[in-house]
């Protein structure tokens, strides 16, 4: 039987990604390659929907990818690709863009949020429809499952609704896809604002870890992490979120239950407890860098496993784009 398909997207947007990119999405992309048929992009469309430069946005393509490739993903068992290497993304967006209504696109919480930071009125076009080309990505592919951070609940639910609101006034098409989201790694939260999304767009420097940088830099940032008045290591959402957030990246990382965490750290305090969240994050993210920084000395086979992915992903693309043509009614070139 074939393998049922994944599709997933990270958008090349900074010089690094962060933990939360790697324990809510990276890290399950790497462990899904096994079971499913895996497509997974960079994607460069959704970068340009705010204010960028090319230069850097073709050094964070390249980055973006040498780092997915560093984290585990193989080229020989999924496939790897930038989304603008495929045009079909933009067209099946345009589609349906023309299926969705404006109120429901206007609904997006995301959108409220990043366009509130540039003005809503300087926000491009492209920010507001963001989430449609996000659902033909994933559409495009018939895929069944789409692991994402907490984040992006509402834009799989939206795509679920055009998917099948296509299906539905021009026949079946489309699979409808299912969120995979991992409860204890779904959110998260920035080390100075542990009630906050850690964002490569909106956490401050002290209160994000890059998967890139210096392990020094990154002991530092956890030692100075804001936790909570009191002294003891218990995951208390409400009462404790900063070291709730600790307790949840040491669980991921070692795969150690958090009860387990707690009773090995009372009495003891937030030191040493910190010290050894440091080295967990150190321990993770250094053999993915020294990976990352080999990949990008040699660009060209980089680009070259690229291209591989490109074709493979072309490939299915067209193939559902050649039915969506037909059954909009686009009369086919003679
Ligand atoms: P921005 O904050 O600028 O929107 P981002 O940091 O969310 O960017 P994306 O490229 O938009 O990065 O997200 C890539 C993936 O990482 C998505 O699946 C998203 O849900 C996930 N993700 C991002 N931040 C977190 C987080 N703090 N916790 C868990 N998952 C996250
Ligand atoms: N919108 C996502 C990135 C993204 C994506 C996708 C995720 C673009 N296309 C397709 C899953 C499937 C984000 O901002 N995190």
């Amino acid at each position: 039987m074939a393998r049922p398909r994944v599709l997933s997207g990270i958008q090349p947007t900074a010089d690094s990604f962060h933990l939360g990119n790697y324990l809510g999405a990276v890290r399950q992309w790497v462990t899904m390659q096994e079971t499913y048929d895996a497509f997974y992009c960079v994607v460069d469309l959704h970068a340009i929907t705010v204010p960028h430069d090319p230069a850097e946005l073709r050094r964070r393509s390249r980055v973006a990818a040498a780092q997915l490739l560093a984290a585990g993903l193989d080229p020989e068992r999924c496939t790897v690709f930038v989304q603008s290497h495929v045009p079909e993304h933009a067209e099946l967006a345009w589609v349906l863009n023309c299926l969705t209504g404006m109120g429901e696109a206007g609904r997006m919480t995301q959108f409220k949020d990043k366009s509130a930071k540039q003005g809503e009125s300087a926000a491009s076009v492209g920010l507001f429809t963001y989430p449609i080309l996000q659902a033909a990505d994933i559409l495009l592919y018939q895929a069944d499952r789409v692991p994402v951070g907490a984040d992006q609940k509402q834009h799989l639910e939206l795509t679920r609704d055009l998917g099948q609101r296509f299906n539905h006034r021009f026949g079946e098409t489309f699979t409808l896809p299912q969120p995979h989201i991992l409860k204890e790694v779904e959110k998260i939260t920035d080390l100075q604002d542990p009630t906050a999304k850690m964002s490569k767009s909106s956490s401050s420097p002290q209160g994000i870890l890059d998967v890139l940088e210096a392990p020094g830099t990154l002991r530092k940032k956890v030692m100075r992490a804001v936790t909570d008045t009191g002294t003891d290591v218990l995951a208390d959402d409400d009462n404790k979120p900063g070291v709730t957030n600790l307790l949840r990246i040491q669980s991921a990382l070692t795969g150690t239950p958090i009860p387990e965490l707690e009773a090995r750290y009372a009495g003891q305090g937030y030191g040493t407890f910190k010290k050894d969240v440091a080295e967990a994050v150190v321990e993770a993210f250094s053999p993915i860098r020294e990976r990352t920084e080999k990949l990008l000395a040699n660009e060209a086979e980089l680009d070259r496993l690229l291209a591989i992915g490109a074709e493979r992903a072309g490939a299915v693309a067209r193939g559902t784009m050649a039915t969506v043509r037909d059954r909009i009614g686009f009369l086919p070139r003679a």
